[in-house]
């Protein structure tokens, strides 16, 4: 069954008093399709079998409900019921989860997946919780790469003065200040017109969101850094999960793995198909980049805005995952 609905129906559907906790809306900022689309359709799928149809639900994608700042702010407030982000914004409300979002940290999939599915990600899971969010399961946007329209970036110094979209993370601009870059901090719904404008050059995004917002139409190069592993995460609202029996938080805790599921199943086949995909459409991929002049930069200029704060510990604990 599919479970999106675009523009007025939003606001239609938003305004339309339902029975208690019956139709609930999910925000992404990706289209229906892409692997948040893919994972939120699975989770209503899941959801709804396992209320036995109590709970149905629609997503709101492509950032019909604004950015991902914007989605956190209205599950805080109760605004919007449940949403499917990445960590991009996460670290402003819950700065723990910073760890995640440190450059070149995760080995690969597998280390990263084991990280979240593990003591840690539970560990972090709880923090969310702390902060009038409810974190019902960690997913995936996958491992970030530059674009840009200048040139094709070899080594750091390629980076030198390009303005760079980056998301509103503080780990994130410290790296790519490190690196040489001119990060530009920008809610991902503005991103594909600043990229069509030129205001900026570039932006940094695993090849799941490259393909899914098609940013071949507006970039020429890329390079596969893989600096920084994505997470993504099930969020709800607090305002809607209190008033759950402890049976039916189960239920979205349950339907949340299985959004996981589809979700970096949808990784893993965009992992294999995308760079093709992007080169069909014009894009000049660098796929052998030598990573360790990049991570040497961006450790150097970026663990300190976690580490300060929090010590080295949890990197340690994260790099020990095997
Ligand atoms: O959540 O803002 C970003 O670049 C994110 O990776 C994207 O929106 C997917």
């Amino acid at each position: 069954m599919k479970h999106f609905i675009i523009g007025a129906a939003i606001a239609f559907a938003l305004s339309t008093p339902v029975q208690a906790a019956q139709q609930l809306i999910l925000g992404t900022i990706t289209s229906e399709t892409s692997h948040f689309g893919v994972g939120a359709e699975a989770f209503f799928d899941k959801l709804e079998e396992l209320s036995g149809g109590e709970f149905t639900g629609i997503q709101a994608p492509a950032g019909q409900l604004g950015g991902e700042r914007d989605l956190i702010e209205g599950l805080q407030i109760g605004s919007v019921d449940l949403a499917m982000v990445s960590t991009g914004p996460l670290g402003n409300f819950v700065p723990e989860v910073y760890a995640f979002d440190l450059p070149f940290l995760f080995r690969d999939y597998d280390h990263a997946r084991k990280v979240l599915d593990g003591e840690i990600g539970q560990e972090l899971l709880k923090k969310v919780d702390e902060n009038n969010l409810v974190g019902l399961a960690w997913a995936e946007n996958g491992f970030r790469h530059v674009t840009n329209n200048v040139h094709p970036v070899k080594t750091p110094g390629d980076l030198d003065g390009l303005k760079l979209r980056t998301m509103e993370n503080k780990v994130h601009m410290a790296a790519f200040s490190g690196m040489g870059a001119a990060p530009t901090p920008m809610a991902f719904p503005e991103v594909f017109s600043a990229l069509q404008q030129g205001v900026v050059d570039g932006q940094e995004n695993p090849v799941t969101v490259i393909s899914a917002s098609k940013f071949w139409e507006v970039q020429k190069y890329a390079s596969l850094t893989g600096h920084v592993y994505s997470p993504a995460i099930f969020l709800a609202s607090p305002a809607l999960f209190e008033g759950l029996s402890d049976e039916q938080k189960g239920w979205f805790y349950e339907a949340a793995k299985a959004g996981v599921e589809a979700n970096r199943a949808e990784v893993n086949r965009l992992e294999d198909s995308g760079v093709a995909m992007m080169r069909e459409h014009g894009m000049e991929v660098l796929t052998d980049v030598d990573k360790a002049p990049f991570a040497k930069l961006a450790e150097e200029a970026s663990y300190a805005v976690y580490t300060d704060q929090y010590g080295s510990e949890m990197i340690e604990r994260i790099k020990a995952v095997k």
